[in-house]
This record gives C-alpha cells, sequence and structure tokens, in this order.
C-alpha cells in the first residue's frame, strides 16, 4: 500500500536513480527507515563498517552510479572512516546516510546521539549536511546523490533522525522526481586545436593515462589516440585502475612513485599528454627535478582541486572522455609507427613449499577468463603483478586509491555484484585482508562468487621495503605469523584451500574459476619478493 511518508518518498527517489542495493549495518537508529523495506530493493548486510563501505565503493566504481550506504550513528560512519580515504580519492560516488537519534533527543544528547554530525565525516566526503526539518530529507537526499555524482566526483553523507520517517511527505516534493541534472564540460575546439598541433609536432610525444580514463570507459579513445600518434603509453603513478590495455604494443607499465624516478622516465619526451590522473600521484620521497629539461605538459582532467594543485604543466579541466575523443579527431597524422611491445618476465624456479609471486601471477594470467577483474591489494608485488597480467577492457583493475587497507576483499564482493557476468579475482596480501575480512561473509551469505587468492608471506611486505629506504628496519611490528585464512574462511561460511606449490594453484583456481554461485578462497604460500 502507497503512503504519503518520508519513508515511501525516499524509496521513490532512489528507485528513480537506480539505487535499489542498499550497502549497510543497522543499529536503532536506522531500524525507521528499513522498517516496510520495498520488495524491488535489496539489502546488503555488512558486518562491519570498514567492509559495508568498501563493499559500495566496489560497486560504486563498476557501475559508475551513486550507490546507497546506510551506516549507524557516529560509531558506524567511524568504523567507515578509513575505507572513505580510497572512496574520496577513487572519486567513488557513493551516498553515505547515518541515521541520527531522534530530533528532541539530539539537545539532550541521548545515546546513538551523532554529535556534530555534519563535521565527522570531513574532510573525506565532498558534502555533509543533516536536514534541518524532516519536510527536507528528501530534497537533501536528491542534493547529496548529485553533489555525489557530478564533478568531481566523491562520497556525501546525509545524517537522518529516525522520526523523521513517518512524518508526511510535502507535495512540493514532486518536483525532485522530475528532475534532472547534466553536465556539458566539453572543451572547445580552440583548445584541442592547439594541444593537437603540440602532439602532431612533437619529436617524441608520450601518453599518459589515469583512472578517470577508465572511470568514464574512455579507454578505446585512449587506445586511438596512441595509435595515432605511435607513441608509448605509461600508467600514471599509484594506479587504482587500469584505464589502457596491457596488452597494446603502446602499453610499456606503471610509472614509479617518486619525483626523481618519474622524471628518469620521461626523459627524451618533448610533448608529455596526462590525462585523467593528477600530475602526479606521488607516494615515496626521493626528490629530483619534476621534468626533464623543455618537456611540455598537457594535462586534463575533471578534477578542478587536481588542476589547481599541480605544481607544473598546462591544464585543461574538462570531462576526459570528450577531450580523448576529440583529441583523436583533431590529431592529424599518418604512418606513425607504434613501439615494440615490452616482453612479459619469464616463469622461474620455486623453492619447495612456496610460490614466487611472478609464477603465480604467470599461472593466474593464462588460466583466469579473458574478461576478469582484478581487486587487487597486495602491496609488495604491485609491479610483478602489472608485469604479468593481462588486462584489456575497462573495469578490469581496482587497488585502494589512498592506499587504506581493506578495500580488497569487500571491494571484490561489491564488484562482484556490480559485474555478475564477469568473474572478479581478489589478490590480497596476507596482512591486508586482515582489515576487511568480515566481506566473506557477505560473500557466502549473498552467494557472490568472488576468487579470493590469499598471498602469505607471512609479513608487510610493502613496509619491509619501505623500512630500508627511510633507514629503520629494526622497527617492530613488520611480521604477521600465525594465521590460518582457510580455517578463518570456513569460519565465515566460504569454502577454502591452500596450496603451495603451483600443481596445487594451478588445480584450485581452475576449478574456482568455475563455480558460479559460492566464493572459493586460495590461500597461497608464496615467497617475499618477485
Ligand atoms: N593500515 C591501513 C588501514 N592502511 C595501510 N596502508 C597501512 C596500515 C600500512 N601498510 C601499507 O601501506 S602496506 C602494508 C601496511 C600494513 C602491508 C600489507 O601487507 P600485505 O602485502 O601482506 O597485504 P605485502 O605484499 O606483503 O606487502
Ligand atoms: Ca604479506
Amino acid at each position: 500500500m502507497k503512503d504519503n511518508t518520508i519513508r515511501s518518498f525516499t524509496y521513490e527517489l532512489l528507485r528513480k536513480y537506480g539505487m535499489t542495493t542498499v550497502f549497510g549495518n543497522p543499529g536503532s537508529n536506522e531500524l525507521p527507515f528499513l522498517k516496510n523495506f520495498p520488495s524491488d530493493f535489496r539489502y546488503i548486510l555488512g558486518l562491519q563498517e570498514g567492509a559495508v563501505l568498501g563493499m559500495a565503493d566496489g560497486y560504486a566504481l563498476a557501475t559508475g552510479q551513486p550507490t546507497l550506504v546506510n551506516l549507524h550513528a557516529a560509531a558506524g560512519t567511524g568504523n567507515a572512516m578509513g575505507a572513505l580515504t580510497n572512496a574520496y580519492y577513487s572519486q567513488s560516488p557513493l551516498v553515505v546516510t547515518a541515521g541520527q537519534q531522534a530530533r528532541n533527543l539530539v539537545g539532550v544528547e541521548a545515546m546513538l546521539t551523532n554529535v556534530d554530525a555534519t563535521q565527522l565525516p570531513k574532510p573525506l566526503v565532498k558534502w555533509s549536511y543533516e536536514p534541518a526539518e524532516a519536510e527536507d530529507v528528501p530534497r537533501a537526499l536528491s542534493q547529496a546523490i548529485h553533489e555525489a555524482t557530478l564533478p568531481t566526483p566523491g562520497p556525501t553523507y546525509l545524517s537522518i533522525p529516525h522520526n523523521d520517517w513517518d512524518k508526511p511527505a510535502s507535495a512540493n516534493m514532486a518536483h525532485l522526481l522530475q528532475r534532472h541534472v547534466d553536465v556539458g564540460a566539453r572543451p572547445n575546439p580552440g583548445q584541442i586545436a592547439g594541444w593537437a598541433e603540440l602532439l602532431e609536432r612533437a619529436r617524441k610525444p608520450l601518453l599518459i593515462f589515469g583512472p578517470e580514463v577508465d572511470a568514464q570507459q574512455a579507454n578505446s579513445d585512449a587506445v586511438k589516440l596512441a595509435n595515432k600518434l605511435g607513441a608509448p603509453v605509461w600508467v600514471a603513478p599509484s594506479e587504482s585502475r587500469c584505464p589502457f590495455p596491457t596488452d597494446h604494443p603502446s602499453f610499456r607499465g606503471v610509472l614509479p612513485i617518486s619525483i626523481r624516478e618519474i622524471c628518469e622516465h620521461l626523459e627524451g619526451h618533448d610533448v608529455i599528454l596526462v590525462a585523467g590522473a593528477p600530475v602526479f600521484r606521488y607516494h615515496k620521497d626521493i626528490p629530483g627535478n619534476y621534468l626533464p629539461e623543455d618537456a611540455k605538459v598537457l594535462h586534463v582532467t575533471g578534477d578542478t582541486h587536481q588542476a589547481a594543485r599541480a605544481p607544473f604543466g598546462e591544464a585543461l579541466v574538462a570531462n576526459v572522455k570528450q577531450s580523448l575523443a576529440a583529441l583523436v579527431d583533431a590529431v592529424n597524422v599518418k604512418g606513425r609507427k607504434l613501439p615494440k611491445p615490452i616482453k612479459k618476465p619469464k616463469r622461474t624456479d620455486d623453492p619447495i613449499g612456496a610460490m614466487h609471486p611472478g609464477n603465480l601471477f604467470h599461472l593466474l594470467d593464462q588460466l583466469a577468463p579473458d574478461n576478469v577483474s582484478y581487486v587487487k591489494e597486495a602491496t609488495a608485488t604491485k609491479e610483478t603483478f602489472w608485469a604479468h597480467m593481462t588486462m584489456s577492457q575497462p573495469n578490469s583493475y581496482f587497488f585502494p586509491a589512498a592506499g587504506g587497507l581493506g578495500f580488497g576483499l569487500p571491494a571484490a564482493v561489491g564488484v562482484q555484484l556490480a559485474m555478475p557476468d564477469r568473474r572478479v579475482v581478489a589478490v590480497v596480501g596476507d596482512g591486508s585482508a586482515n582489515y576487511g575480512i568480515t566481506a566473506l561473509w557477505t560473500a557466502a551469505q549473498y552467494q557472490v562468487p568472488v576468487v579470493f587468492i590469499i598471498l602469505k608471506n607471512g609479513t608487510y611486505g610493502a613496509l619491509r621495503g619501505f623500512a630500508s629506504l627511510l633507514g629503520a628496519e629494526d622497527s617492530p611490528g613488520l611480521d604477521v605469523p600465525g594465521l590460518d585464512f582457510c580455517a578463518i574462511a570456513r569460519g565465515y561460511g566460504v569454502e577454502a584451500e591452500s596450496a603451495n606449490n603451483a600443481e596445487a594453484f594451478e588445480r584450485l583456481i581452475s576449478s574456482a574459476i568455475r563455480q558460479q554461485n559460492r566464493p572459493f578462497l586460495i590461500e597461497v604460500s608464496t615467497t617475499f619478493g618477485e
């Protein structure tokens, strides 16, 4: 039966935006929203809010659509904050809602009051709000959805008092169901013509693509531009997605993460186009010159802050897909030869009782289906992974955009829910897995057929690398012995087996990939290193 409450109107509004999957973990403040949960909606329960947000993040990244998250007041929000660091940097259009105490109990600070609710998630949300009256809840939600999706996309936060839901919705709210908000940030022909000319005339042009390319499914535009220019292509540093097919002859790999090393890789190039990434997202502190002498950087991004922040380059703030398409049309060169493709590393001999990560990736690359999508969170093996894997379609790779661990397992569940026709393989370290481990339960309960591969090297491998860079080799707390991920997985209802050699891994991965309706976890003993 249709009623005229804020609640039923809100569900109508969510329907309009296709937001019928709700990721949440409820408390008393949220129950009045969830009451009479409509049958055309699905609620995906996560057992801890970090996992809830990580799953929603994966879902939003893979669909590109606004995604609703429902958290419990301040405590639930707090648990989700680490995961929000990634969602913020990956420009994930999450609409995070949190139940507030009843309006009349906020002043006396009753239990579960979200004190100063709008401040709590800052600065990891684009916009944060608590409606001043019940009647404003639907309009505020409509704004939260648009704020999340309009450029630059990112998470928004809405705190909603629980005694608002049964109040009547004002007739004025009906306009919200008719609204349409569009953006038109197409670069003008003059802006494109100048850049096209620079690229045509360049002696040795270079292309660098980043996550916005994949988010806007502009991968094929990137390929067309590379083909026309015959230019090599790097993936922008601190990569969180795969913007360019790794089996294309132009593909060189991922740029390193320090000022000096990046400059070394750009050496010899006179015009460098960076599309859909910051210039640059550094990580390691190895000082040096930003750019080789006389190199000119052309930087196109939809992110105004990144354009403003950049320490060099000529920037164009515009839609990246449209800009690349316009450049493809405008660049007028013929007969440029593509570079020779880079070679994949060979398989090496494994020691007894463990696999080299490179050998594991080599096998995985051979056995995974062509349309596989990887969610990666094993930090020390990033380079090795990119050297081995074939990723040729959009949405083939997701890595935590801010390096906040706890993304891998949950995001894999979200990506698999978003793309039921593709198989998601999560490649996660034995350190990283612990931060989002409860996602295994959701995968089991909702029959989400992710293949989880845990790389067990017993250590925080990446930190060992940093420890030597920072002269802190004697730091405590760098090892994680004594974990049995098969036992943990089974405890959460996920079938699991361990492998410590290539034959066992090959057998397990082959059968895991064939499973249609349930997840499977493979724990692989790996060496620390290549
Ligand atoms: N806590 C959180 C939430 N995010 C982090 N990034 C870290 C701690 C620090 N950290 C890293 O940046 S990498 C890493 C830690 C603890 C080690 C991850 O170990 P792993 O992978 O087993 O998942 P490798 O391949 O052994 O590095
Ligand atoms: Ca590890």
